[in-house]
């Protein structure tokens, strides 16, 4: 299926997957190679639910404001969604608040891969923890070689249909828009445009159920889990929304509503 498909199907794709992992069959998908850990290592890791299943990964910015990626809220009505921050399972613990404002970068839309970040503005304060914190904003885009890791409960491979019941993350090398561009992406066409950055490691990588969330340098965000070909394809980078490139539309957002 062409990407932009899949991406517009996901928040569809990623609740079935979350509904098998219930069933109990399989239970031990996650990251694409990635080692469990515990919410205080990443304390900014929230999951983004639809009516009760997690569809995908968000960051704490603030008490009330969380990021995530555009594709993963487009059809969703904030009433559905709500936002578990503070635990390591997707599915109990901490403390799980209702979504009040959904807001979606204004020219997110013909193409699900551009601009593919927005905020989600919470009902009620988040009560920070040593399990629940918020996480800064990278202020550049980070060099090509640096060591960034992301995390989540997406899937464990790439045809895996279910997500993962207790939280991953992976460690990545971040690679240059440029390279990433002519990597598989160049003959596949696919456009690694300003505003997107890369990373890849092997044999790990981000997977569906991932989405939305951090990818981190130093304890600061700089991506946001977007799109790629597959997950830990050879060639082929995981791509990520470049949040300094997109550091002024998070601030002006962010600003109005504290
Ligand atoms: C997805 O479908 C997806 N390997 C997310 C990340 C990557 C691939 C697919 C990166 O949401």
């Amino acid at each position: 299926m062409p990407i932009s498909w899949a991406l517009l199907l996901l928040p569809i794709l990623s609740t079935t997957t979350v509904l098998g992992a219930r069933r109990g069959s399989q239970s031990n998908f996650r990251i694409i190679n990635g080692t469990p850990i515990s919410i205080s290592d990443a304390p900014w890791q929230v999951s983004i639910q639809v009516l009760g299943y997690h569809i995908c990964g968000g960051s704490i910015l603030s008490s009330k404001i969380i990021i995530t990626a555009a594709h993963c809220v487009f059809y969703v009505p904030a009433l559905l969604l709500q936002v578990r921050a503070g635990s390591k399972y997707w599915k109990d613990g901490g403390q799980l608040i209702d979504v009040a404002q959904v807001k979606r970068h204004a020219n997110y839309g013909t193409d699900p891969t551009k601009n593919d970040i927005a905020l989600l503005r919470l009902s009620q304060r988040l009560y920070f923890t040593r399990n629940i914190d918020r996480i800064r904003l990278a202020k550049q885009t980070p060099e090509s070689g640096e060591k960034a890791s992301v995390s989540g409960w997406g899937q464990k491979k790439e045809n895996a249909t279910v997500g993962s019941r207790d939280l991953h993350m992976a460690s990545l090398r971040i690679i240059d828009r440029k390279s990433c561009q002519a990597s598989n992406y160049a003959k596949l066409r696919k456009i690694v445009t300003e505003g997107m950055i890369c990373a890849e490691s092997g044999d790990r990588d981000a997977c569906q159920g991932d989405s939305g969330g951090p990818l981190v340098v130093d304890n600061q965000l700089v991506g946001i889990v977007s799109w790629g070909i597959g997950c830990a394809r050879k060639g082929h980078p995981g791509v990520y929304t470049d949040i300094a490139y997109y550091r002024k539309w998070i601030f002006k957002y962010v600003r109005r509503q504290e």
